[in-house]
């Protein structure tokens, strides 16, 4: 008799240990569900790589959610992730300007760039970069950037490639529109996670400025140098920014119809902040640049229309933008230090 109420004593005992230890896991996992939610929002600066992965798990739009290369270590286990910050980066840097400066110079500086593409030898990157720079009749300054920004991104360790999207024939220039369709065309070569949109004039001063993206858009000119370093205003947004692939699409990438200089950036940031998300930038130290000298293009007159449509962005921004960026594809060129893309975008329809 003895034996048989101990028995059901250790029973029920048993019962009463697995009750509290499936409580206990109830809570914990309710617990991180709701850390990993109110964290989405957060609009605090986070190191680039902590908020990598809390904005690609929650990837609103996301047609595949393979996780970006550095979690995909199971077929190289050897290999390394690079840390946020290289330890080859130098802080602040002696910019040059040679005047008889060349392609092959260049060319001769950069040997490990093929196609436009680099990736570190010895770690895996964070992130896969796409550097997205807008063109027309600007060679001297593309060659500047190009000697200036591939050395500055070996020294970040990216996995990286630059982009030209060079607009054919003489219509009004659209600077947003060409970042559409770099946007489209390198995502056909690769699934890259990160896109850098960037003025071909601007030349990054600090290598602590890293060319990586954040679970929020990020701002990466603070200051430059012809207007003191300082923020120009507090939504400002034009210069060189950083988006993942998805805040890109969840924005509908940019508006196509800014034809000539101006408003097409503050439309950007609209769009950011109808989709809830808000704008990082690093330190007002390290985010600083250079921009080379130069007048306003001909061609990229001051667009007198931008106001009109900044103050209807809210009503079109769904249906204008990558959704709607139709363009004639003239050539797609693999030059050794960059992916030269030609295309005709059209011209404004009035
Ligand atoms: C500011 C913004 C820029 C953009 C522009 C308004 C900064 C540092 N930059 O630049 O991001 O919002 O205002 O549209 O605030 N381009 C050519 N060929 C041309 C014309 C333009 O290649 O004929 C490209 C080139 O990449 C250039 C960019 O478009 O850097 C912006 O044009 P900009 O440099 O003439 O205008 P800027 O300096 O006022
Ligand atoms: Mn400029």
């Amino acid at each position: 008799m003895m034996g048989v109420i101990s028995t059901f004593g250790n029973f029920f005992c048993r019962i009463r240990l697995l009750f509290i230890v499936a409580v206990c896991l109830m809570i914990v996992g309710w617990g991180g569900f709701y850390v990993r939610d109110v964290t989405r929002y957060t609009p605090k600066y986070r190191s680039p790589v902590d908020n990598f992965w809390k904005c690609s798990s929650s990837e609103k739009k996301s047609e595949d959610n393979r996780p970006p290369p550095v979690m995909s270590t199971q077929t190289e286990p050897d290999v390394k992730i690079c840390p946020v910050l290289s330890p080859e980066l130098k802080g602040v840097l002696q910019l040059a300007f040679p005047p008889n400066l060349s392609l092959e110079d260049v060319q001769k500086k950069c040997p490990m760039v093929n196609n436009g593409h680099y990736q570190p030898e010895t770690c895996r990157a964070q992130q896969k970069v796409a550097i997205l720079i807008p063109h027309r009749n600007r060679e001297k300054h593309l060659l500047y950037l190009l000697d200036n920004l591939h050395p500055f991104l070996q020294r970040q360790q990216l996995d990286y490639a630059i982009y030209v999207i060079h607009q054919a024939g003489d219509e009004k220039f659209n600077r947003a529109k060409l970042l559409n369709v770099g946007y489209l065309e390198a995502l056909k070569e690769e699934k890259w996670d990160c896109f850098i949109l960037h003025d071909v004039d601007l030349v990054p001063e600090n290598d602590f400025n890293t060319y990586l993206c954040d679970s929020e858009p990020k701002h990466l000119v603070v200051g430059r140098n012809a207007t003191g370093y300082k923020l120009r205003y507090k939504g400002y947004f034009g210069g060189v920014t950083a988006m993942t692939r998805n805040q890109f699409a969840m924005v509908n990438g940019y508006s196509n119809n800014y034809w000539g200089w101006g408003g097409e950036d503050d439309d950007l940031h609209s769009r950011v902040e109808f989709e809830k998300m808000t704008v990082v930038r690093p330190s007002p130290e390290i985010a600083r640049y250079t921009m080379i000298f130069h007048t306003r293009d001909t061609g990229n007159e001051v667009n007198d229309q931008r106001m009109q449509l900044l103050r209807k962005v809210s009503k079109v921004w769904k249906t204008d933008g990558l959704n709607s960026c139709t363009y004639k594809l003239l050539s797609v060129e693999h030059e050794p230090l960059y992916i030269n893309i030609t295309v005709d975008i059209g011209k404004p329809h009035h």
